[in-house]
């Protein structure tokens, strides 16, 4: 098991379209296993592999109140997406930041779990929108890119004090 970095917003890295998973391998499982340690040591309740750099499109998330509920989609697909809805959302990339963002409010997704089985998962609420801000992660966007260009100039404003101070103490 291993704590991996998260690479930090605006990261050019983040931009990365993640790649399709071929073989699930035991390299893939330990990757998965660091990813669920790095997102509950965060703690967060979800994980895209774009954020540690890696990119390949794996996400992990745990919703779960006893964060004993670990929930893997590798080749995560929406197939269908219905009405909208906007929450206040968050990112471990994008540290203490949160901002409204429009989503669809339910969706059914498609995807390969640790094992390789394929299994499809009905969302709505947080579920829904935490699946569709990781997947998003996995095409290269932030929530962030959602926002005016004047509320991601003071996000960046924002991030960049925020670095400062932490550089000082
Ligand atoms: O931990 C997280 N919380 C969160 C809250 C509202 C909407 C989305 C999220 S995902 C985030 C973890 C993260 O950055 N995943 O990419
Ligand atoms: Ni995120």
């Amino acid at each position: 098991m291993a704590l991996l970095e998260i690479l930090q917003y605006p990261d050019k890295r983040l931009r990365t379209v993640a790649e399709a998973v071929d073989v699930i391998d035991d390299a893939t499982r330990q990757l998965v296993d660091d990813m669920f340690e790095t997102m509950y040591a965060a703690p967060g309740i979800g994980l895209a592999a774009t954020q540690v750099n890696v990119h390949r499109r794996i996400i992990v998330m745990d919703l779960s109140a006893e964060k004993n509920q670990p929930l893997c989609l590798i080749n995560p697909e929406i197939i269908k997406a219905e009405g909208v809805e906007q929450t206040e959302e968050g990112c471990l990339s994008v540290p203490d930041i949160f901002e409204t963002v429009e989503r669809a409010e339910r969706i059914v997704v498609k995807a390969l779990d640790a094992q390789g089985k394929e299994f499809t998962l009905e969302a709505d609420g947080l579920l829904a929108v935490c699946i569709q801000h990781e997947i998003d992660h996995l095409d290269g966007n932030v929530f962030v890119d959602y926002l005016s260009p004047l509320k991601q100039m003071r996000v960046k404003k924002k991030l960049q004090k925020a670095r400062r101070q932490a550089a000082i103490l």
